[in-house]
């Protein structure tokens, strides 16, 4: 199944559900009377309770107590996931709504001024400038083909079109991290001043540890007062070791003595945390190159990861810092920071389509647990399922 038919298909079941949900409103208020309360949490909502029906919609339904217990389990997990992606998703779904209600609301006719409009509302939802072209373009076209008029049908047709760009893109994206099973697994960050990398760390190095890895981090940002003891203190919440020197020292020489610890405490993951880097000084530059070539000569086969941290409310600004690391170092993937509480991830979409660099990781918040493995086909079914209208 394509990934606008999984899209349309959960919207159609949502509305059944919203439908049936109507119509037996007082009968299950009856039945969650009864139920022993399991989740007493208020703030349960319409949407927890459908991730939990569609959670346990694919079991069979014969299953031991054993086998209900863990899939209870599991649900709990998932719903808790989708709870913070929903969640860090609110302002970048309401914007969504809110741009394509504006660009109805004054719909008259499909004609080139409207055209021009659906552009610049794409724009403005930041999923990239030649994106926004591109589906406008497309748009032009299908509307001639389809002879489409009504608005709902203009605006499912974006979707599909923004939904389809964005999974023709992605066909060779690898978003899991590169993890070696039977060997450490080396992960340097690399970007700009403030953008997350510290934390992510930090919350990576903590989920590592509580799957029962050995975990170590290299404080290799040397360069910046406080930010030693900034990794350090994230070691101590993670209950995993730092490998650091003096502030000053050469990042390089850091990094040697981690890849030597790592291999003589046979360490499963070593997490590197480097300068807050501007891309334009060379000798920042430099000492990266510097960083990469102790690493090969420890293990030719690493570094596994170069994960490029961007801040995801700095909308294209992380863009064109990407654009510039990608030219000068060879970045493998993004780990997309503050996606909670910003209305701009539109972005993972412009990524996608403009710069083909996967995202692997996003932050949700600056907690330790507020970090997650990126699922870019859920984050566009979340962010669009609520766009689809009834034609
Ligand atoms: N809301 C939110 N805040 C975050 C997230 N990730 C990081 N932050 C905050 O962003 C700020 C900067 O984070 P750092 O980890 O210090 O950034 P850095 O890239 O290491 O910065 P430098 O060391 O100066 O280069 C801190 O206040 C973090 O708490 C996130 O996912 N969500
Ligand atoms: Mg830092």
């Amino acid at each position: 199944m394509g990934l606008f038919d999984k899209i349309k298909h959960a919207f159609v079941k949502d509305k059944e559900e919203e439908k049936q949900t109507e119509e037996t409103n007082q009968e299950s208020v009856e039945e969650k009377i009864s139920e022993p309360a399991e989740n007493p949490s208020e703030e349960t909502t319409e949407q927890d309770r459908k991730v939990e029906e569609h959670v346990t919609e694919d079991l069979p339904v014969d299953e031991s107590d054993e086998r209900i217990e863990e899939t209870e389990e599991i649900e709990e997990e998932t719903a808790e996931t989708q709870k913070k992606y929903e969640k860090g998703l609110e302002k970048t779904r309401k914007t969504f709504k809110d741009r394509m209600n504006e660009l109805f609301a004054n719909f008259r006719t499909v004609d080139e001024d409207f055209f021009e409009e659906v552009e610049d509302t794409l724009i403005g939802a930041d999923v990239g400038f030649d994106t926004s072209m591109r589906i406008a373009d497309e748009l032009r076209q299908e509307v001639k083909i389809k002879n489409a008029k009504k608005p709902a049908a203009v605006q499912n047709t974006i979707i599909e079109k923004l939904v389809d760009l964005y999974e023709e893109e992605g066909e060779q994206e690898v978003n899991d991290l590169n993890e070696q099973p039977n060997g450490l697994s080396v992960f340097l960050f690399v970007g700009v001043n403030g953008t997350g990398k510290t934390t992510s760390i930090g919350k990576l190095a903590h989920q590592y540890k509580q799957e029962g890895k050995k975990v170590l981090l290299a404080a290799a940002d040397t360069f910046r007062a406080g930010a030693i003891d900034q990794l350090v203190q994230w070691g101590e919440r993670a209950d995993v070791e730092v490998v650091r020197g003096n502030t000053g020292s050469d990042p390089a020489s850091v990094v040697f003595d981690a890849m030597t610890k790592a291999r003589e405490e046979q360490a499963d993951v070593l997490l590197i945390d480097t300068a807050g880097r501007l891309q334009n000084k060379v000798n920042l530059m430099n000492e990266l190159d510097k960083i990469k070539r102790v690493i090969k000569r420890e293990d030719p086969t690493a570094p596994h990861e170069v994960l490029l941290v961007v801040d995801a409310t700095t909308g294209q600004n992380a863009m064109n810092q990407a654009k510039q690391f990608k030219e000068t170092t060879d970045v493998t993937g993004l780990v997309l920071t503050k996606l909670d509480g910003t209305a701009k991830g539109g972005i993972v979409l412009a990524i996608r389509n403009e710069l083909h660099l996967p995202v692997k990781l996003v932050g949700l918040g600056e907690g330790i647990d507020d970090l997650e493995v990126f699922d870019p086909n859920d984050f566009v079914v979340g962010l669009f399922k609520g766009l689809l209208q009834e034609e």
